[in-house]
């Protein structure tokens, strides 16, 4: 393509910002093509016996940018081909005035150039008595856009896009197709990416700065072109707390004061002389994190081990577990109804048996819905609340049991409860719940690590069990369905710290543990080969992991904390380095916490303060 735009700004002068004028060779309506090098025939049709003279580009052809245009000083050269009579001279006018004239060869073909000026111009062939008239539009005006971006840093920046017109009185005001180049990608449509409103956020971007071309281009191929910037960042706030003891458990979060934004709970743990005391806070999910101030509440277990937030009671908000060991070997379970006023926080709690095989708590605790068969008589399955009771038992806890007055017990009498004792002992966190196997259920994986002489194994559980049953997942393929459904194969391939992670947006749910002794991660799914994921060498012994989409585009991230520092990578693969650095010990994705509904990241250390981190 010749370049145009330049050319086109010295004969018309200034109608457009030269910022704005961009010359990148785009696609060309090649009209001069249709009878390069002879071969083609633009024919001569044949009417009633008058001839009529055939002219490319055609009568009511809108050329611009566009077209292969010859240009000079003296205006845009439109090169016109004409077949009619052989051996004929003819000129072509406007209002009388001649602005063309040639003759056709013997096969009755010429090539005449006419220079002409934005507009619409109504010419007419005259070639003996034969007259003819033809339009051309000539448009060398681009269309008016303008582009608002989001000038803060932010996770999804917005953008928006206006006065999309190409009112300049050549073919149609509207006929303007908008486009959007990310970095170094594909243009596409506007509205593929953002939808038909005006504006929209920005998906799938990572962290750091993105440079974006808006292009708007009329009918003739004449361009407008706007260049913006957007930067993606995350914003760290430190949880102000009154007291800066160790975390007792990984922070958990979730909605549990019903505002529409998740809050987080920590627990800590504090020496009285002997006596261990254990108390929560709630950082309430707020608007832009205004408030980091957490507000505290006391907990009765001597050493808290775990914290899980769930849907337990069917108020349209959630609840908060907390497990921890009790007095002469009992586990306790606490279940808290938050209230904004500490004191009408409402306490359920159960205690697992004093002396028996299950007496202890142990780390894991999950909601998995569905996991429990319907009872008799009735058609539907029930959530079950999974708590690890001894080291080697999983206890799945019926709900309904939950508008018992406490204490009740975690016991072979609790009712409608059944369990499951694990091939290895759980020393380990080694639960989590995702759609693993493609269906409607979520499905909750056990994954051990000890499985297999240290191979590891995971056990995919997708239907309901049934109450007042024991079960016992069994390491041999015969037994069916207790057997595992993935393997490790070899040492290091199951990990620890499993979290279900989805890599694609219309793929299902992996398994996310760390790989070849804590360095490296793996992702399993069912029915695919393993996915290793390379940790930058930066974070060191991963210490925690949690994978969630923090840029709105379908493919989880994943928060990895290691000896040395955080890292997130994103879903192309890219890693980014946050600033914490100073021991970190856990990370949690959560739900949005700061109203801009996109899922956010805390992050527990080990700092001399014991800090915890939102990053939003
Ligand atoms: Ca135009
Ligand atoms: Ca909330
Ligand atoms: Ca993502
Ligand atoms: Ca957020």
């Amino acid at each position: 393509m010749k370049s145009l735009a330049p050319t086109l700004l010295l004969l018309f002068g200034c109608f457009v910002a030269p910022e704005l004028i961009e010359d990148d060779g785009g696609t060309s309506l090649d009209v001069g093509l249709a009878v390069d090098g002879g071969n083609s025939d633009i024919g001569r049709a044949v009417d009633a016996g008058t001839p009529t003279w055939l002219i490319e580009p055609p009568s009511g052809t809108i050329l611009g940018a566009a077209s292969d245009l010859e240009i000079d000083t003296s205006g845009v050269q439109v090169e016109l081909l004409v077949q009619g009579l052989v051996d004929t001279e003819f000129g072509f006018y406007a209002n009388d005035e001649l602005l063309a004239a040639g003759g056709t060869d013997a096969d009755g073909r010429a090539r005449v150039t006419v220079t002409l000026l934005h507009g619409r111009h109504e010419l007419e062939l005259r070639a003996g008595t034969d007259t003819q008239s033809h339009t051309l539009l000539l448009d060398t005006v681009s269309p008016t856009l303008d582009v608002e971006v989001e000038s803060e840093p932010a996770r999804l920046p917005w953008l928006t896009w206006t006065d999309v017109s190409d009112a300049d009185g050549v073919g149609s005001n509207d006929d303007v197709q908008v486009e959007l180049q990310i970095n170094d990608g594909p243009a596409q449509r506007i509205e593929t990416i953002l939808g038909n409103d005006g504006g929209g956020r920005l998906r799938g971007l990572n962290l750091g700065t993105h440079n974006l071309r808006i292009r708007a281009s009329d009918e003739a191929g004449n361009r407008t072109e706007i260049q913006r910037q957007v930067t993606v960042g995350l914003l760290q706030k430190r949880v102000l707390q009154r007291a800066e003891s160790p975390l007792a458990t990984k922070p958990c979060v979730g909605d549990v004061n019903g505002s529409g934004l998740a809050d987080l709970i920590l627990v800590r743990s504090y020496a009285l002389g002997t006596i261990t005391v254990n108390i929560g806070s709630i950082l309430a999910g707020n608007n832009g994190l205004s408030t980091t101030t957490a507000t505290t509440f006391t907990l009765m277990g001597r050493n808290t081990a775990s914290c899980l937030i769930a849907p337990l009671i069917d108020n349209g908000r959630n609840e908060i577990v907390i497990a921890s060991t009790g007095s002469q070997n009992d586990g306790r379970f606490e279940f808290l109804n938050w209230s904004t006023d500490a004191g009408e926080i409402r306490t359920f709690h159960v205690m697992t048996e004093s002396r028996a095989i299950d007496g202890s708590v142990g780390l894991n605790m999950a909601f998995y819905p569905g996991g429990l068969a319907a009872l008799p008589g009735s058609e539907s399955v029930r959530d079950a609340l999974v708590l690890q009771t001894g080291t080697r038992f999983l206890r799945f806890f019926d709900l309904g049991r939950l508008n018992h007055d406490s204490p009740s017990q975690v016991s072979d009498v609790a009712p409608n409860s059944l369990v499951i004792q694990l091939a290895n002992n759980a020393s380990s966190d080694m639960l989590a719940v995702g759609d693993y196997t493609n269906t409607e259920q979520p499905a909750l994986a056990i994954v051990d690590r000890r499985a297999d002489e240290g191979d590891g194994a995971v056990w995919v559980l997708n239907s309901g069990l049934s109450s007042g049953q024991s079960y016992a997942l069994n390491e041999n393929e015969s037994e069916s369905p207790f057997s595992p459904t993935l393997r490790g194969g070899s040492s290091g391939m199951v990990g620890n710290y499993p979290r279900t992670v989805r890599l694609s947006p219309d793929g299902t749910d992996g398994i996310l543990t760390t790989y070849n002794n804590r360095t490296q991660l793996i992702v399993h799914q069912i029915n695919s080969e393993p996915i290793l994921l390379d940790v930058p060498e930066t974070v060191g012994l991963i210490s925690d992991l949690s994978a969630c989409d923090l840029n709105g585009d379908g493919r989880d991230e994943i928060s990895v904390v290691g000896g040395l520092r955080h890292e997130i990578r994103w879903g192309d693969g890219s890693w980014t380095s946050t600033p914490i650095q100073n021991r970190p010990k856990y990370t949690v994705c959560t739900p949005d916490i700061d109203g801009d509904d996109v899922n956010d990241l805390v992050v527990a250390t080990y700092d001399n303060r014991n800090s915890v981190f939102v990053l939003h």
